[in-house]
């Protein structure tokens, strides 16, 4: 037994290893082969030595950046998501945000204005019924919620690779981030903003966004949880300096693959 070992006795061992194979997902999990992982292993797979609270947080944070890199290497731009019929839509939809529906921010149409910025060379803003006349694609999804449900909705608007060709954004930068109006904000990494999926949807069910849907637009992505979605959104950024966001930043993994 190692000195390290003897020190991690002292702290909860199977607490931590529940934790880091929670962190490390279905997909990291097909990375690594399905072995079985130790809680050795692991500390010497990031770097990272677990002999008190504080390394332990930042042994958890490693094993959450080895799984975002895991999810980015398996991640397969051309992999569709399932679909469903129209049969299938959950209904009612479920409303989720950080607050309650008496506090869905009130967007107005009318002065509303989406900022794009960063590294693209048409940084403009953009007007509703400029966004709305945008090539038109549908789908009817499954949103799975970390918070344990999955639901499925139908969403319309434009594939989100036509609006990033049209702003002529850089495609070989690292990430695009979002503003909301409610002070959410996310990031994503490139090749899943490029999905033939991932669509700008200014519509549900065949109707305008409700504000509770996330008026006026919302970044639908099947291939990504719940929480990596951004509803209200009205500012989008291309960089490549890592932008985080809202749960990320509150210890969500950021790769966030469903
Ligand atoms: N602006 C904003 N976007 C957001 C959130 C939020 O609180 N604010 N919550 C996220 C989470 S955790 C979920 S599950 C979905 C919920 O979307 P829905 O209300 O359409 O079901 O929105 C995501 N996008
Ligand atoms: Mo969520």
């Amino acid at each position: 037994m190692s000195i390290n070992d003897r020190k991690i006795i002292k702290l909860d061992r199977a607490a931590i290893l529940a934790d880091a194979s929670r962190e490390l997902d279905m997909p990291s999990r097909r990375l690594f082969g399905k072995r079985l992982l130790t809680l050795g292993g692991l500390s010497l797979l990031t770097g990272c030595s677990i002999t008190d609270d504080e390394s332990v947080n930042k042994f958890l944070m490693a094993v959450s950046r080895l799984n975002d890199r895991a999810q980015a290497l398996l991640f397969d731009p051309n992999r569709l998501a399932p679909t469903y019929t129209e049969a299938q839509i959950t209904r009612p939809f479920p409303f989720n945000a950080y607050y309650g529906i008496d506090e869905v921010p009130e967007v107005d149409g009318s002065d509303y204005r989406l900022k794009v910025s960063g590294l693209v060379s048409g940084q403009r803003v953009w007007t509703l019924p400029e966004l709305y006349a945008l090539p038109h694609a549908e789908q009817i999804t499954r949103h799975i919620c970390v918070e344990g449900w999955s639901a499925i909705g139908h969403w319309g608007g434009t594939p989100f690779r036509e609006f990033l060709r049209r702003v002529g954004a850089d495609t070989t930068a690292k990430y695009v981030g979002f503003r909301c109006a409610d002070d959410y904000y996310e990031s994503i990494d490139m090749p899943t903003a490029l999905h033939p999926q991932t669509l700008l949807t200014f519509d549900y069910g065949g109707e305008r966004l409700p504000a509770k849907y996330g008026y006026p637009m919302k970044l639908r992505m099947p291939t990504k949880l719940g929480y990596k979605n951004p509803k209200h959104i009205v500012e989008i950024f291309v960089t490549n300096t890592y932008p985080g966001g809202y749960w990320v930043d509150q210890g969500y993994n950021w790769f966030g693959g469903s």
